[in-house]
């Protein structure tokens, strides 16, 4: 049968690659697919049909893709990630295959512009920020440079909530991304897998004599894979990004069916489905909730079983399983997935625990994100058993047998051990999942050189002591088609005039336009860009939420999660100095260059303190735009729900880029790579991957300010005050003083009286430690802007010299330092 169907299967081939091969096409899908005629359509149709089309060029790709690395038999990469912060797909799957003219060119002769069903598409939000991001970017590098690799992940009913103010205070509406269909996935229900939580275990002898342990499970859900493309870079090839959508399993039915309890039925139904119906929107302090972790369990457990059941020959030998699959671990999410492949091999298939141990450890390798102790997960021993109680018996071994190697080696050394344990015993019994991560991964990286230094000396040094070679840095990056090619076509047009197309695929040689520096023709059309990339902001604000922004100021923009370490806060102390200065008269609003602060931030819901900041910087913005004394001088904007499709318009026109989180606090950032590759300074501190940037483009081309890391612990050990630097700081003191006489809450004290007192009396992130170098900085910002030539000198080498922040350098380093995979031979 099989043998039949491989000789009569006829090739599938793409429409033709011109016009009037897409117009026969996109008028099939709208007729056929859509079922309307091109008078009756409406934009949706449009885009709909427009997305299927777009998605039929890639399919023979994806295909071809797909059996290529079935047959080759290499090794893949299984990204494992709870997030995928994807962005739009229609733009990315045009540049990708070269369609995008042929498309604007063939739906104008249907009078149908392009840009019009663009602004159609809602992006998949399924991802908080940096984390979630570095995934697509990584999935796109790996497709781009032709090697095999599987992203695991959720699909999410609800990605990321939609961010609006509401008198600038925000408020959280559910983002129903899925409502006017998805055209993107591809869903195989029939492909479903079981996954089962709960129960008890219990021991047994085997048909060998030989006693084991099996799960007995009180209830099982089933996982069905929805299928994205992840389309290289005009290379022919397709990934695949395979999400997992929670269903009642064939039990519920029959419940439903047998028992007359119809109600009680639908409700287990809806019970089983709730686990993938919405991202948790925390984005640094996991919550120890039930159902987060029965969403990590659910998404791993559903991909390991796909990649040995499917991905894998039916008669693989398991013991070479680490020959073909790394399991990347996105953060701590997945790392349930540790326990879960020792089940399946220990429990299903009766290895010995060792030969299981010995397998196990070659297939997963784990990132780190992070370096703030509280975010680190750690799940209560009473959940994680009542949910995974064969699970927990494995880490409870894996640990045993760790502890005993580590009191072999430290004989004595009982701290140790208790530093060292997977099972922490304060304030509750819980398993600590960096620790378990670290012990079962055979490699362990942070995500800047900074990051991973820290890791090593501060998070992990029991860790890094023991297996020093275990432990790696790779720089984090950015891809350059969405964040260069597609959001800025204009700078993308200019680089590829002066150096060639190749810079799309091989970042470093933006090298190349290096000497363009000093051509003043070239800074002339660069200033070009720039300016227009600031009217399509313009345009852009102006439509989407009524914002108007001033014609002719420096675009200052500070995008990212909003979070007390990343401080927010500074930047609004700044803007409140420079205001209170001019209204007080001590600064002359037309000395300065104008400029446009430009925030984008969502607050996890639960955060009341960033919730807090978020509204201050609206009720300060409106207090300053509305002053005639500033006379345009400061203008503050905040659009409502930055996401990725924002970012591409904001980004290209700013020219100055905030990253000013304290130093030893920010992992990596990835907006800050965004920004030098789109022409902004940087304003800094001396964290994550700023250091890096800063090295690259070269102390001159960057703003850096504040307290370095060891100054920080310094400050911290010996005891930070931070009255004391209020007191002594009139430019400070003033600042503080506006914000706590309620001048930005019409003259009520109380609004913003929690950030005032969390200023003067904690500061955990020493924010009045550094405000007067940050204004300081900020001041040699004002006066480097003044000289035209010389900014945008800066600015063209920050572009060129950033080509190491591609997603693909990183991609590269993964294989390298970690992976040891190889993509497929070019054909
Ligand atoms: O990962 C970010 C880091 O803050 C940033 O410095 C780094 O560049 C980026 C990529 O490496 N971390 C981040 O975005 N983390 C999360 O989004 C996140 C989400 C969920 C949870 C924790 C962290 N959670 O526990 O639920």
């Amino acid at each position: 049968m099989t043998e039949n169907r491989a000789n009569s299967t006829a090739p599938v081939t793409a429409p033709q690659h011109s016009v009037e091969g897409f117009v026969k096409e996109f008028l099939r899908e709208l007729h056929f697919g859509q079922g309307v005629t091109l008078e009756r359509a409406s934009v949706n149709d449009e885009y709909l049909a427009l997305a299927r089309t777009v998605r039929e060029y890639l399919m023979a790709r994806w295909l071809e893709t797909v059996r290529r690395q079935r047959d080759a038999q290499a090794k893949s990469v299984a990204y494992l990630s709870a997030e995928y912060l994807l962005g739009r797909q229609l733009d990315n799957a045009l540049i990708a295959t070269d369609m995008t003219e042929i498309v604007e060119e063939g739906l104008a002769s249907l009078g149908i512009e392009l840009s019009t069903l663009r602004e159609q598409e809602v992006e998949p939000g399924l991802g908080n920020g940096g984390l979630g991001r570095l995934a697509a970017c990584f999935v796109d590098s790996l497709a781009t440079m032709s090697v095999p690799c599987i992203g695991y992940g959720i699909r999410y009913e609800y990605g990321i909530f939609r961010q609006t103010f509401v008198d600038g205070f925000q408020v959280e509406q559910a983002d129903t991304w899925l409502t006017l269909g998805a055209p993107w996935e591809f869903p195989h229900p029939e492909a479903a897998v079981t996954v089962h939580f709960g129960g008890s275990t219990e021991r047994y002898t085997d048909d060998d004599g030989v006693e084991r342990t099996r799960w007995v499970p009180a209830w099982d859900v089933l996982g069905v894979p929805y299928n994205y493309m992840v389309p290289g870079y005009q290379n022919g090839r397709v990934n695949t990004l395979r999400l997992w959508s929670a269903r009642a399993t064939k039990a519920f039915d029959l419940a439903i069916f047998n028992s007359g309890e119809y109600v009680d039925a639908v409700r287990a139904q809806t019970f089983a489905e709730n686990i993938s119906k919405v991202l948790y929107p925390e984005d640094s302090t996991p919550q120890g909730k039930e159902l987060r972790l029965q969403q990590q369990y659910f998404f791993v457990a559903c991909s390991i079983r796909d990649f040995v059941d499917n991905v894998l020959p039916a008669d693989f030998d398991l013991h070479n399983l680490p020959d073909r699959i790394i399991f990347q671990l996105n953060d701590t999410h997945p790392v349930i997935a540790v326990p879960e492949l020792m089940r399946i091999l220990v429990d299903e298939k009766k290895w010995d625990w060792d030969e299981a141990w010995a397998v196990t450890q070659k297939c997963f390798a784990y990132t780190c994100h992070t370096l703030l102790p509280e975010a680190l997960e750690v799940w209560p021993v009473a959940l994680l058993g009542k949910l995974l109680p064969r699970h927990l018996e494995i880490i409870y071994r894996i640990n045993d047998d760790f502890l005993a190697e580590v009191a072999q080696r430290y004989p004595g050394d009982e701290l140790r051990l208790r530093r060292m344990s997977i099972i922490a015993e304060y304030p509750e019994r819980s398993v600590r999942m960096a620790f378990l991560a670290t012990v079962a991964g055979a490699k362990v990286n942070g995500v800047a050189a900074l990051h991973s230094q820290l890791l090593r000396d501060k998070v992990l040094p029991d860790f890094s002591e023991y297996w020093p070679d275990k432990f790696t840095n790779v720089t984090n990056g950015v891809t350059p088609r969405r964040f260069v090619r597609l959001a800025n076509p204009a700078l993308s047009e200019l680089i590829t005039d002066a150096i060639g197309p190749g810079w799309l695929t091989d970042l470093a040689r933006l090298r190349e336009m290096e000497p363009l520096a000093d051509d003043a023709e070239f800074r002339e059309k660069f200033r070009a860009v720039k300016a227009h990339n600031k009217q399509r902001l313009s345009a852009l604000l102006q439509r989407r939420d009524g914002i108007t922004l001033p014609g002719d100021a420096m675009l200052d923009v500070m995008v990212k999660r909003l979070h007390e370490y990343k401080r927010q806060t500074l930047k609004v102390l700044h803007i409140v100095s420079l205001y209170e200065r001019i209204i007080s008269g001590e600064l002359d609003p037309t000395s300065i260059p104008p400029r446009v602060f430009a925030f984008g931030a969502k607050a996890a819901p639960g955060y009341k303190m960033a919730k807090q900041t978020i509204a201050l910087i609206n009720h300060v913005g409106r207090v300053v735009n509305d002053d005639p004394r500033v006379k345009g001088a400061l203008t503050v904007v905040f659009p409502p729900n930055y996401n990725v499709t924002l970012a591409e318009t904001l980004i290209p026109a700013a020219d100055l880029s905030e990253q000013i989180s304290l130093a030893g606090k920010e992992a990596s950032g990835t907006g800050n790579m965004k920004f030098a590759l789109n022409g902004a300074l940087t304003i800094g501190t001396d964290d994550g991957a700023n250091v890096e940037i800063r090295e690259l483009v070269g102390d001159e081309n960057f703003f850096l300010f504040g307290l370095v890391e060891p100054e920080v612990d310094a400050l911290v050990t010996a005891g930070y005050h931070p009255s004391s630097y209020y007191e002594e700081n009139p430019t400070l003191r003033r600042a503080i003083d506006r914000i706590a006489s309620g001048a930005f809450a019409g003259g009520d004290r109380t609004v913003f009286e929690p950030i005032v007192s969390n200023l003067l009396h904690e500061d955990r992130f020493l924010v009045l430690a550094d405000f007067q170098a940050y204004l300081d900085a900020q001041d040699r910002v004002d006066a480097a802007y003044r000289d035209t030539e010389a900014w945008t000198r800066s600015a063209i080498l920050n572009v060129a010299r950033s080509g190491y922040f591609s997603s693909d350098r990183a991609m590269w380093d993964y294989i390298d330092r970690i992976w040891h995979s190889q993509p497929l031979a070019a054909r």
